[in-house]
């Protein structure tokens, strides 16, 4: 433990003294920093190869290294502890080294998604009151470089932008760029003491899935975090042997945390990070790399499995583990993991507020295909209610309720949000909908919360809506789910228009890219209705209008068969 006194950021809510000293006390939280846990590895293996990224391997002596000059590098540029950075940056090893950095000086890193465009970016840094942005040079047709720009327009606390690539061919207006490589490349002289964090200190701030207009950031410290790391690792047996590949973007709580990239470095492992889950290069990769665990969405895992059934290219000899989570992996899915991709399917129900589920590597087949796991921590608080917050008997489904050591109990500077997400007692409420069987495991049957879970990308109803409203002639507008056989659920939106209006998608598709959004989040069908279904309490009825795309779909199908 170091003597450094804490730093405190307004606008996070702390747990109840009570639960502080309850969790110190019974050794969940070890008041530790996330970078003592890698430093303890360094020390032990230091030639070992911590990452691999294409041809660059590093030790965790070089690793090690790189982050400290990235840390040094931060600090000469003014970025203190405390500070907040939205981070967005492809899965490369520079995102492990940066984040590393921030970790060790306690610098926060506001864990933004690479498909977040300017609408998201430059609500990230505003609410998070942001010092700096650290963005990839391009990904495709999109100059990322360009998009900082316009966040530090708009942001006036942002005044630096890193650039992971080629710097802007181009003046930067309102934000001086810089590499991030400049910042990797120097000798080391930075000294940890100074500034390792304490246990109760902010680590980082993740993204909700969102049900509101804007994702909301979550407060992850340190000792919260470590234990989340600790307790997956155990669960998931992740050990010094252990070659990881997450093909989920690094910053998303599964890939990062669970046990994530972070897990395989406390344990001594190895991490390996491709930019993308392409069936056909990851499995290769799997294979070329001796990959132990390797951990995706549903739909990719069926990519994955309907590649090998045509291609039979890969052996998987040391795939031990394929962990799924993010969305509900249908039944079948998962009875087809072992089988042929010939190895043993871990699933994680998990979220970026906290709890984490997962089925046990040595559970009864029966569990691991068809239920979604329970607590990876024996103090985990789960209650399954009905509607007026009673409790539901085992077998029945109800909502998901959690409360523990690394379930936070709040999101960032949203005292309104929070009233409504976090009952009195604090426990959260994860919006779905689950059923909780007398051995305890869970069974995700379905969600009270408005969002569609687009293979594991989450987009809030509310936020596409408001989009819709700001077209003229919209009258009213209600994002719903579409059931989708390769992502589970696509994005639909529907509306009702004013008399004389003829609304299309493409107009919708204009105001949101006009807006910068990420384009996952945009719909992909529209369908207009004289009247949009409203409740008896005349709330938008969106379990007729599911049911309503359902049926159009089913005789869609009907009509195209032969
Ligand atoms: C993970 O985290 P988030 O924050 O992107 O999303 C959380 C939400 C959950 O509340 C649930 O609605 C859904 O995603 N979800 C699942 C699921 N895993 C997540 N729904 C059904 N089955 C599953 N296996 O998605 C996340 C965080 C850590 C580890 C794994 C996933």
């Amino acid at each position: 433990m170091n003597t450094r006194a804490r730093v405190t950021i307004e606008g996070v809510v702390p747990w109840p003294e009570e639960f502080e000293q309850r969790y110190r006390k019974a050794g969940y939280w070890e008041e530790t920093s996330l970078g003592s846990h890698v430093a303890r590895q360094v020390e032990r293996r230091p030639d070992d190869i911590a990452l691999v990224d294409g041809p660059t391997r590093l030790s965790y002596r070089q690793l090690w290294d790189k982050s400290a000059s990235c840390a040094q590098y931060l600090l000469d540029l003014s970025i203190a502890p405390g500070d907040r950075i939205v981070l967005q940056l492809p899965n490369c090893w520079e995102f492990v080294a940066l984040t590393l950095a921030c970790l060790r000086i306690g610098v926060v890193p506001v864990m933004a998604l690479p498909a977040h465009r300017r609408h998201e970016l430059t609500h990230l840094a505003s609410l998070s009151d942001a010092t700096a942005i650290v963005v990839a040079d391009t990904d495709r047709d999109t100059d990322l470089r360009e998009v900082a720009q316009q966040v530090a327009a708009e942001v006036p606390s942002v005044g630096t932008v890193l650039v992971h690539g080629a710097l802007s061919p181009r003046d930067t207006r309102y934000a001086p760029e810089l590499t991030l490589r400049a910042g990797m490349d120097t000798t080391p002289r930075f000294v940890e003491a100074d500034y390792e964090p304490n246990g109760s200190d902010v680590a980082c701030l993740l993204l909700s899935g969102g049900t509101t207009g804007l994702p909301k950031l979550i407060v992850r410290t340190h000792n919260d975090y470590v234990y989340n790391i600790l307790r997956c690792n155990a669960v998931s047996r992740f050990d010094s042997g252990t070659v990881y590949l997450g093909t989920l973007p690094s910053s998303h709580n599964f890939s990062l945390a669970c046990p994530g990239i972070l897990g395989a470095l406390f344990a001594g492992g190895r991490t390996v990070m491709l930019p993308s889950p392409a069936p056909e290069r990851a499995l290769r990769a799997i294979d070329a790399e001796g990959v132990t665990v390797a951990a995706t969405v549903p739909a990719v895992a069926q990519a994955w499995i309907e590649h090998q059934r045509e291609h039979h290219t890969y052996t998987g000899t040391t795939l031990r583990v394929l962990q799924v989570g993010g969305s509900r992996m249908p039944d079948e899915l998962a009875a087809r993991v072992e089988p042929i991709l010939g190895t043993r399917l871990q699933q994680v129900f998990g979220m970026a507020e906290g709890l984490v589920n997962m089925t046990r590597l040595d559970d009864d087949p029966e569990i691991i295909i068809t239920t979604q796991g329970r607590p990876v921590s024996e103090a985990d608080e789960i209650a399954v209610v009905d509607e007026k917050g009673d409790p539901v008997p085992d077998g029945t489904p109800g909502a998901l309720l959690t409360r523990g050591p690394y379930t936070p109990r709040g999101y960032f500077r949203a005292a309104e949000h929070n009233a409504r997400a976090f009952t009195a007692e604090g426990w959260y409420s994860s919006g779905d909908i689950v059923i909780r069987r007398p051995d305890g495991n869970l069974v995700v049957a379905g969600r009270d919360k408005d969002m569609i879970n687009r293979g594991g990308e989450k987009i809030s109803a509310e936020e596409i809506e408001n989009f819709a409203y700001q077209i003229d002639g919209v009258d009213m507008a209600a994002a719903v789910a579409m059931p989708d056989s390769v992502l589970g659920e696509r994005l639909c939106l529907y509306i009702s228009q004013a008399a004389g209006h003829e609304v299309t998608l493409d107009d919708i598709l204009a105001v949101m890219n006009a807006a910068g959004v990420a384009r996952f989040k945009l719909p992909e069908r529209l369908v207009i209705i004289d009247e949009i279904p409203t409740t008896k309490v005349g709330k938008v009825d969106k379990k007729t209008l599911r049911d309503d795309i359902r049926d159009r779909l089913m005789n869609e199908r009907e009509t195209l068969a032969p």
